[in-house]
């Protein structure tokens, strides 16, 4: 039956980076239903999850009232006794060990202007770079892979691309659990298109596998062999553009720890020794399909990549992250309409809210870097605040705080939107040390107690999705405004509010007040939002052109977008398409011109990367590789997708995937208890024996409170990206 709804109000799915469109019901002060909205790119689809979104905003454990720790219990105290005590001990805790005793740890998930302030607050007021957030843990290999290739940040493609493309190339991602709405979109193309080629590189057979043309498996960890053997039979074979390497490629490696150009003919040198055969027999990908996708990828029409976690997750993100580019470059598949390299987006502002406000240890709001004297001065200046205040050095990193954390050199951490006792990689010990109590953690959550508030000092009940207002900037660099259609339950307050209070509250307690009135004066989200523009203006982002009226109206506007008449841009790095910064910062382009690599002529770099195996291979002791992820029905931690009746009803619970032949050779049959063991801990779940993962490998989704998968996954991460290994450790089975 229906449900009757009073008002229509224009929103975003609250989960994933694909950024559906969505319209949310509500009647007498409450959401009572969800539908897709037709003019947004998702044509009015959701998937399961977005649908079922009401339910969680009324969930019985929603954080309704600010929680402080006594003894081993909670207890209800006022938003006031809260705000003094939190500021206290970070005004304490700053007064006797400096401003790198505090530190925050943000969200992909945050809206934009939260995190834009958040930033604000310890990079220009306190001038410390302690601050630093999820997507460290979902898309940091992305973003540096797509600095290191082209100069700056960001997918340079759009959704749009995949009506244009031939060919799809999807490595690393189960598109059809992880981002249906987008994958949905591939599946229409491939139906509608004569000849449309599906290429997936993955060693599970996932649902994503089943429309494949060629499922390319492999053993996890060696799939840079497989992307350097491609490029090795596209230059043999003389299926490479060479129009489009003379006019906008460079070809660079690491001379000396410093990155170093070569020639084309030392390129093709480097790829001798990756011969088909050879990535055989390391990968176990057979060398026909790795010629068959060669051909492919590089004689289609227009070739479309898509990755996300499979790449990312990876000791060898970022150089898994360059090969993929280097396909692109060298068969000159790319910024053209289906031609693009495209990653996809974990959540819904990781983009937005993280990697173009800056909220990472190492950046500087849109496309500026801490370690850059250039881009501090410009954001010091923009903030007015005195020369110097930027800390020159970047902070720690996600795992690096927690791991400061344990130690007590940070003393005070405040935790946002995310929830870390279940989602680090190795989180035994992480969890121990948010439990201390010789440090002060502080958490804002929606509901409590989660498996990170349960272990708080302080927890801050917080405003949910459309009981606040804010934006979110999603995988085709499409900002999107979510307008507030309810109230929060009880207490609980927009994190935006609960930040201002604090940065006052906190500069009085430093003898800073004056300081707090000039820097921090916002009212509301929409006063953020306005700096926000200002501060992109100019820069390759520039979002000018971006109003908040604007943004209401529009059903998500693609930057960049400098003035606001300009319809923002569907492909950049192309003037043919309509990338009119192209003009602007390279004006002698004909067509297309990689900008944000200005120091190499605007050209982007093919990098030669050699193969590196994984952090923890199994071997004798630990013969099975453990990976981990996503179901269709559930958003990470379970927070929210768990308080949904359908959802849990149709996943409730976790379960180790082993296919039938690893299953006969262990004794096991599907729904047998299986002990799993890795070098840092051990886990009870029920087998389910599917022909899904390769030999060798099982999967664990990493939704449950209750099983918590991270106490066995490895922390060890990339050294450019700091992105930990989620996807691959070594692992021991037995029946439980
Ligand atoms: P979420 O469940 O998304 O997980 O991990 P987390 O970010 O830790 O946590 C978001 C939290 O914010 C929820 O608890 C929710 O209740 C709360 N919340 C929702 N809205 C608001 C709000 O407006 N304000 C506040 N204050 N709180 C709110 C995700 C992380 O997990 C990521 S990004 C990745 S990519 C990693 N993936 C991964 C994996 O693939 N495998 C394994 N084993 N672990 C993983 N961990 C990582
Ligand atoms: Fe929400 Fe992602 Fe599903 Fe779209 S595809 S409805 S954004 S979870």
């Amino acid at each position: 039956e229906a449900a009757h709804v009073e008002k229509w109000i224009k929103g975003v799915c609250r989960y994933c980076g694909a950024g559906c469109g969505v319209y949310v019901g509500v009647d007498k002060g409450k959401i009572v239903a969800v539908q897709g909205d037709k003019d947004n790119w998702n044509k009015g689809f959701l998937c399961v999850k977005g649908y079922y979104l009401p339910p969680i905003l009324y969930a019985a454990d929603r954080a309704k009232y600010p929680m402080l720790k006594k003894g081993d219990k909670f207890v209800r105290i006022s938003w006031k006794e809260a705000m003094d005590l939190m500021t206290e001990k970070f005004a304490d805790s700053i007064k006797k060990h400096g401003v790198h005793s505090v530190a925050f740890y943000g969200s992909g998930q945050a809206y934009t202007e939260e995190s834009y302030f958040m930033n604000k607050l310890f990079k220009g007021g306190l001038g410390t770079n302690n601050i630093d957030g999820n997507p460290r843990l979902c898309m940091a290999s992305a973003a540096v892979g797509y600095v290191s290739s082209f100069g700056k940040d960001e997918p340079m493609g759009a959704y749009d691309d995949i009506y244009h493309s031939d060919c799809f190339f999807i490595i690393g991602s189960n598109m059809a659990e992880c981002h249906p709405v987008i994958f949905r979109l591939i599946n229409e193309r491939k139906q509608k298109g004569k000849d449309v080629k599906i290429i997936m590189v993955d060693p599970r057979k996932t649902l994503s596998a089943r429309i494949a043309d060629l499922h390319m498996s492999f053993i996890p960890g060696t799939d840079l062999v497989i992307l350097h053997a491609m490029a090795h039979v596209i230059v043999k074979e003389g299926l490479y553009s060479k129009d489009y390497v003379n006019n906008h490629v460079v070809f660079k490696t690491i001379k000396d720890d410093k990155p170093a150009k070569v020639s084309f003919e030392e390129y093709v040198k480097f790829l001798e020794e990756y011969t088909p055969e050879m990535a055989e027999k390391i990968s176990h990908c057979p060398k026909d399909d790795i010629i068959k996708a060669a051909r492919w990828f590089a004689q289609s029409k227009a070739t479309m990549s898509f990755w996300t976690m499979g790449l990312n997750q990876r000791t060898r993100g970022v150089w898994a992250n360059n090969l993929v580019h280097n396909l692109h470059l060298l068969t000159g598949q790319i910024c053209r309409p289906g031609a693009t390299s495209f990653s996809l987006t974990g959540q819904p502002n990781a983009c937005g809210g993280i990697r173009d406000t800056g909220l990472l240890s190492h950046l500087l709001p849109y496309g500026r870097l801490v370690a850059n004297e250039k881009d501090r001065k410009d954001m010091e200046k923009f903030w007015g605040v005195p020369e110097g205040r930027i800390h020159p050095k970047p902070g720690p990193t996600a795992v690096d705080i927690f791991r400061a954390f344990n130690k007590g050199e940070i003393k005070c951490l405040w935790i946002a939107c995310t929830n870390p006792g279940q989602s680090l990689p190795n989180v035994g010990p992480y969890r121990k040390g948010m439990e201390s109590k010789d440090t002060f953690l502080v958490v804002s959550e929606a509901y409590h107690p989660t498996r990170t508030s349960e272990l708080a000092d302080l927890v801050l009940p917080a405003a949910l999705w459309v009981e606040k207002d804010g934006t979110y900037g999603q995988s085709e660099r499409r900002y999107q405004y979510l307008e507030k259609a309810v109230n929060p339950p009880a207490e609980a307050r927009p994190d935006l509010d609960v930040m201002i209070e604090f940065s006052h509250k906190l500069f009085a307690k430093l003898g800073r007040a004056d300081e707090a009135k000039r820097l921090f004066n916002f009212k509301n989200s929409e006063d953020v939002w306005n700096e926000i523009r200002q501060c992109s203006k100019g820069t390759a982002y520039d979002f000018m052109g971006m109003t908040r009226a604007r943004l209401k109206k529009a059903h998500g506007i693609q930057w960049p977008c400098p003035t606001e008449d300009h319809p923002g841009t569907v492909r950049r790095y192309t003037s043919r398409y309509g990338d009119v910064l192209v003009k602007k910062f390279d004006p002698h382009a004909t067509d297309v011109s990689f900008y944000g690599a200005k120091a190499d002529g605007n050209k982007a770099a093919v990098w030669l990367r050699p193969y590196k195996g994984p952090a923890e291979p199994p071997d004798a002791e630990y013969p099975y590789i453990l990976t981990t992820g996503r179901q269709i029905e559930h958003w990470h931690t379970g927070t929210m997708t768990l308080k949904v009746p359908e959802l849990k009803r149709s996943a409730p619970d976790a379960f180790v995937e082993i296919n039938p032949r690893d299953a006969q050779k262990l004794g096991i049959k599907s729904r047998d208890k299986v002990k799993i063991t890795s070098r840092r801990g051990s886990i009870v779940l029920e087998a389910k024996v599917v022909d899904v993962p390769r030999d060798g490998l099982v999967f664990v989704p990493m939704h449950y409170p209750e099983r918590l998968i991270n106490l066995l996954t490895t922390d060890a991460y990339d050294a450019m990206s700091k992105q930990p290994e989620f996807k691959i450790c070594a692992v021991k089975i037995e029946k439980a």
